[in-house]
């Protein structure tokens, strides 16, 4: 079949890199190989018939009935023979059609489909999504498929998604519907989380105990990592787990979605939940209790002969359970500590003339993979497994950059790309201030969509390795469904054209119409999937001396943009035109409207306005180039620094150097009361306050004198705010040290500001020794 076709490619490689096609009419995700669009439309109605030359197929096809049925309404019948028209044929014809491949051919009259299994598979899904365009919603009569042939393949071959079950448990129905919602959009593996430190999801019933005891805590932290100190848990006893039935059902499911799963048992590191079960595969015996939190433990497994014997039988029984050729090891974040105490391990260390610790790891992970082998499946394990070398036909998961993948490739093990930056789908896909909590970082849909999972630094040879890419949910901050969804979706979109379409066929704005289409289908799906797409793109300007403007745009078609000064005061919205003047404290909510009903979340914006905003600053010394994105602006933008969501622009990074700089009040002010800095405290990022700092004042930006003024925020060499140590939160409280005495007032016009970062971290705390950084958002003057 395919045979006829080849033309097309040729007119689309000779004549242009991006096809173009209209994106509402054929909304398409992941965007196919090739698409060429025709005029006229198939009607779809309930006289279709869907005609098969192959029983083989029959599950697939009537799995898309059912979908047409519940979300279209429309009820497709089979038929023995071809009708003139009205038909859909689906054949298989896999001569020169690549595996997963298929062709769609859609016509006034009929439309064909040709491919192997999964590829027909594909086709189905390609089918249903364009039923979406939106012209041809006919109601009860029928829908209008718009003409098209497409001849399509995947770019890879691994197109995964993960969830953690172990963070938080999610039963076979939630797990199902994840693999649905995969299917549709062409991804082809599941990498199943299923155990960690906060519980053991897997019946072993070799082991009962890693499930009744293992699969259950008895509470579970508040908020976020360091927010509260000491931390506050709740004392649910939260878990669960997947019988070894419930595992079959899942993978038969799975089957029939053309999905492989890939089960992760984590080993030797993030292994708490198992050592609370069996204490004796740790080296101190523990006992030991399933994590209440977050994090990476000290207590891990041991690589004695009682850990071995267990894995070897996990392994068994898993291997049994999922028919994939993987099986995923772990090997992330392992401390060293208990290995480094134990006398056993020091021995192994020195009988196989190993070198440490480390490589005392990677001796383990060979001993792991070789069980495997016995059990005919392939390790795979996060990129520490590489540390000290890694067995021939272990696989590779890229998770820290990707520098581990390329790593991997160069040494010829098979790579998939998941590198933090681009496909942790945990991490904040917005910077508005109403998200909900997550772990941290900023991941915003464009981002997914823009990587390419292979290296410019390989060559052809080394490029064959990287077998794909997969983005990763962890759930420490996902605990409900609806917001698996959000964090979800739509990134899968765009994760799923990542994987499947040419770099050629990609486009973003194209893609951003098309998942704009697909809320309609996760509308009637009932997902509940972010808007950020709609989100307003802000940008604060000074008036020089005279305040600050917000200017706000959209590059959405027909929209508007509306804003207004008080929460929920609808009745005072403004249509935007031109940027707003802020000149006091002022907090601006606004959104996209179109036809007066509001698209995407509200975006707010709290204007700390002060005598300091706006003002022409000027730093003496820049910051560090890795935390510079707003530049010297952003300390005088009205706009404080946040944590959670992160906003980078917000903060100024410096390490080891001063932050130092000179504001122009623009006149003499003679009755300044404060000068304020807010800075970050988060030691687990190496974040502290600040050693010391220095403020001076002058009328003639000659003559400077120290301003005694009280200042905002404590130092933590202060005997200062201590509850923050390694908190989320942005340490400024107002201060007057006295209180109750009467306010000492200054005469400025010219302010320098020195703020000096802390050399050496001090003990106790992460990066012990090593030069903190100083991060600081915002400068006031009142
Ligand atoms: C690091 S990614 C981990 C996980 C956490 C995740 C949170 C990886 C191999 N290890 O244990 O859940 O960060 O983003």
């Amino acid at each position: 079949m395919r045979k006829l076709f080849p033309l097309f490619i040729f007119v689309f490689c000779s004549t242009s890199l991006f096809a173009q096609y209209d994106a509402d009419r054929y909304p398409v995700i992941p965007r196919p190989y090739t698409l060429l669009p025709f005029n006229g439309e198939f009607s779809l109605s309930n006289s279709t018939v869907i005609v098969t030359d192959n029983k083989f197929y029959r599950n697939e096809i009537d799995a898309f009935r059912d979908e047409v049925k519940n979300i279209y309404g429309v009820d497709l019948k089979y038929s023995n023979k071809k009708v003139s028209s009205g038909f859909i044929y689906i054949s298989e014809d896999s001569t020169d059609i690549p595996d997963e491949g298929y062709d769609l051919f859609i016509n006034r009259n009929e439309i064909n489909i040709y491919g192997g299994h999964a590829g027909i598979f594909y086709a189905l899904q390609s089918l249903f999504q364009l039923i979406l365009n939106p012209n041809t919603d006919l109601g009860p009569v029928g829908y209008h498929i718009p003409s098209c042939s497409i001849v399509d393949q995947p770019r890879f071959p691994w197109r995964g998604m993960h969830l953690d079950v172990s963070r938080h448990f999610y039963d076979k129905e939630k797990i199902k519907e994840y693999l649905r919602w995969m299917a549709m959009y062409k991804l082809n593996v599941f990498h199943w989380h299923l155990t960690d430190d906060q519980g053991w999801r897997i019946e072993i019933k070799k082991y009962p105990e890693l499930t009744s005891v293992g699969a259950w805590r008895s509470g579970t932290l508040i908020g976020h990592e360091g927010a509260n100190d000491p931390p506050q848990y709740d004392t649910l006893h939260y878990g669960g787990f997947y019988t070894q039935d419930d595992i079959r059902e899942i993978v038969k499911y799975a089957q029939s979605l053309h999905i492989t799963i890939v089960p992760e048992i984590e080993m030797p590191g993030h292994s708490l939940a198992a050592l609370a079960a069996y204490p004796e595969l740790s080296c101190t015996g523990g006992p030991f209790e399933v994590s209440k939190t977050w994090g990476v433990f000290d207590d891990v497994m041991c690589p004695n002969e009682k850990t071995f014997e267990f894995i070897d039988e996990v392994v068994k029984e898993v291997s049994e359970l999922f028919p994939g050729q993987y099986i995923h090891i772990g090997g992330d974040e392992c401390p060293k500590a208990r290995w480094k105490a134990d006398p056993y391990c020091q021995k192994l260390i020195a009988d196989n003339k190993l070198k440490d610790e480390n490589e005392l790891q990677s001796w383990f992970t060979k001993k792991v993979v070789a069980i495997l082998q016995k059990y005919h499946k392939n390790a795979i394990g996060w990129d520490e497994i590489l540390e000290g070398g890694l067995a021939d036909g272990a696989a590779v998961m890229s998770w820290r950059g990707e520098d581990g993948g390329i790593a991997a490739a160069k040494a010829k093990h098979n790579v998939v790309m998941s590198p933090g930056g681009w496909c942790y789908f945990d991490h904040y896909q917005s910077q508005n201030n109403n998200e909900p909590l997550a772990i941290g970082g900023y991941l915003p849909l464009d981002k997914v969509y823009s990587y390419d999972p292979v290296p410019a630094s390989l060559n052809a040879d080394e490029k064959k390795y990287i077998m794909g890419v997969q983005a990763n949910v962890w759930t420490e901050y996902i605990g409900t469904w609806p917001y698996v969804q959000y964090m979800v979706f739509p990134r899968i979109c765009a994760l799923a054209e990542v994987a499947w379409t040419i770099p050629q066929e990609k486009n973003y704005s194209h893609f951003e119409e098309r998942v704009i289409q697909h809320f309609h289908l996760l509308d009637k799906l009932n997902i509940n999937y972010a808007k950020s797409i709609f989100d307003l793109q802000a940008k604060i300007t000074s008036n020089s001396f005279s305040g600050i403007s917000l200017g706000l745009n959209t590059n959405k078609k027909n929209a508007k943009i509306m804003y207004w000064f008080n929460e929920g005061d609808s009745a005072r919205h403004y249509v935007y035109d031109f940027p707003i003047t802020i000149n006091k404290p002022l907090t601006v909510h606004a959104a996209l409207f179109i036809d007066g009903k509001q698209l995407g979340n509200e975006n707010t914006w709290v204007f700390n306005y002060n005598l300091a905003t706006g003002k022409p600053i000027s730093l003496r010394k820049p910051p560090n180039k890795s935390y510079n994105t707003g530049g010297a602006f952003s300390l005088i933008d009205g706009i404080e620094g946040q944590t959670n969501p992160w906003r980078g622009n917000e903060w100024l990074g410096f390490l080891k150097d001063t932050l130092d700089l000179i504001i122009d009040l623009g006149k003499t002010e003679d009755s300044i009361s404060e000068i304020g800095f807010d800075y970050l405290v988060d030691h687990g990022s190496w974040i502290h306050a600040p050693v010391k700092y220095q403020i001076e004042i002058s009328t003639d930006g000659k003559n400077y004198s120290p301003a005694n003024l009280p200042l905002w925020g404590h130092l933590e060499s202060e005997g200062g705010d201590k509850q923050n140590t390694h908190g989320w939160s942005n340490v400024i409280t107002v201060v007057d040290p006295n209180d109750n005495n009467e306010m000492n007032y200054a005469k400025a016009r010219f302010i320098h500001i020195i703020v000096y970062p802390q050399l050496k971290i001090p003990p106790g705390n992460p990066g012990e020794g090593m030069a903190a950084w100083l991060f600081v958002s915002e400068i006031e003057v009142h």
